[in-house]
């Protein structure tokens, strides 16, 4: 197969409430779509970089340079055996995991469309529905933080992740843990807690949490490994883990005995299935993390958290707990039983809703061989 153009978009979706991490509020997800038009068809897939360069170093500008300038180019007019030939040609490119893995779910799409075959069959998936879990940002205030969890555990959410930093810790998740004594609860912490502020940590490792996320630097093994010894509730390592070299080390040191994999982290879904299954082999834990994804994303992490390797409910919320509107026909939904579907029909296995796309759409170029 080849790709004979790529067009590249930035889209902006609202929020429906706003969504506080360490790297500030978002109340809008602008974010890059991939749409290739090659010889099987097209497909589409999409980039899990931020706006700013806050949970890593790429981000939405960013990722559209380096994608238009660097990784379209090496991919437009190329004899393909297939989407697993996707990495070979971009692997000059240093760094820019997610827009690399942008550009290959677009290939896997069109190939995958072409030939009939969904997304999570082609990733090893046997589930046809995977347990929903639901993030829930930072806040100002105790009470608005239970209000907002109240909401998600009436909606049917079964495990709930909630953002902790220094400051913002034990008291907000003991207050969660006070009012659902049995909610699946965890806590990410996104490496807030590196400055040697461990020892908050302690107030948490009594309220029965399922993991303790991240909560040191992206390149603290060692650290993490320490706070393993120590604390009870298992350490989850998500920004830490970007390939095999850094998840054989991490396994190797014991800094942690559960991963968020993202698609968008590791350079892509055949690499995330393959870091899966490396999980799977050593015993450990796996749950799909999430990146505020529209529709199309969220389609692609459904498919890769259909994997029997990925144990535990991953950030695959309902579309509607972002946005008022997707750009695909079928958002994903949240079932009476905390599940949500895993989309079943060829490639992503959801279609694109034009007016939609087009109505949250900031820019559009093409990107053919030869410019
Ligand atoms: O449900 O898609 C979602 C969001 C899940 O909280 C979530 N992701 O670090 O994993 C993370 C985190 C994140 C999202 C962090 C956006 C920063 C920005």
């Amino acid at each position: 197969m080849r790709v004979e153009a790529v067009e590249l978009r930035t889209i902006r979706l609202p929020l429906v409430a706003p969504f506080r991490t360490g790297g500030g509020s978002l109340t809008e997800r602008p974010l890059v779509t991939v749409r290739v038009l090659t010889t099987e068809g097209e497909g589409w897939g999409e980039c899990a970089a931020l706006p700013e360069p806050t949970y890593t170093a790429e981000h939405v500008t960013g990722a559209r340079a380096v994608l238009r300038d660097h990784l379209v180019p090496r991919l437009v007019g190329v004899d393909l055996d297939g989407p697993e030939s996707v990495a070979e040609c971009l692997r000059a490119v240093v760094g820019h995991p997610m827009a690399t893995a942008a550009l290959e779910l677009a290939v896997l799409d069109a190939h995958l469309g072409a030939v009939g075959a969904s997304l999570a069959r082609a990733l090893g998936g046997t589930a046809t529905t995977v347990p929903s879990g639901v993030a829930v940002g930072l806040f100002d205030d105790v009470s608005r933080l239970v209000d907002t969890v109240a909401a998600f555990v009436e909606q049917g959410y079964r495990r709930v992740k909630l953002k902790v930093e220094p400051g913002w810790d034990t008291k907000p998740v003991a207050a969660v843990r006070e009012r659902w004594p049995d909610l699946a609860l965890q806590v990410d912490a996104n490496g807030a807690y590196a400055g040697g502020d461990a020892g908050a940590l302690d107030g948490l490792d009594h309220l029965g949490l399922l993991l303790i996320e991240q909560p040191l630097a992206t390149d603290d093994l060692l650290g993490h490994a320490a706070l393993a010894r120590v604390l009870r509730t298992p350490i989850c390592l998500d920004e830490s883990i970007s390939s095999d070299a850094t998840l054989a080390v991490a396994l190797a040191l014991g800094s942690c005995s559960v991963v968020n994999l993202k698609a968008g982290r590791v350079g892509g879904y055949l690499a995330a299935r393959r870091l899966a299954e490396q999980c799977q082999s050593a015993g450990v834990a796996v749950w799909c993390g999430g990146m505020i994804e529209s529709g199309i994303g969220r389609a692609a992490n459904l498919a890769l958290a259909s994997h029997p390797a990925f144990t535990l409910a991953g950030d695959l919320s309902a579309s509607r707990r972002f946005f008022a509107r997707d750009v695909v026909t079928e958002p994903a939904v949240l079932n009476t039983d905390g599940t949500i579907d895993v989309p079943a029909g060829p490639g992503l296995g959801v279609t694109i809703d034009a007016a939609s796309l087009a109505a949250v759409t900031e820019s559009v170029e093409l990107v053919a061989a030869g410019d």
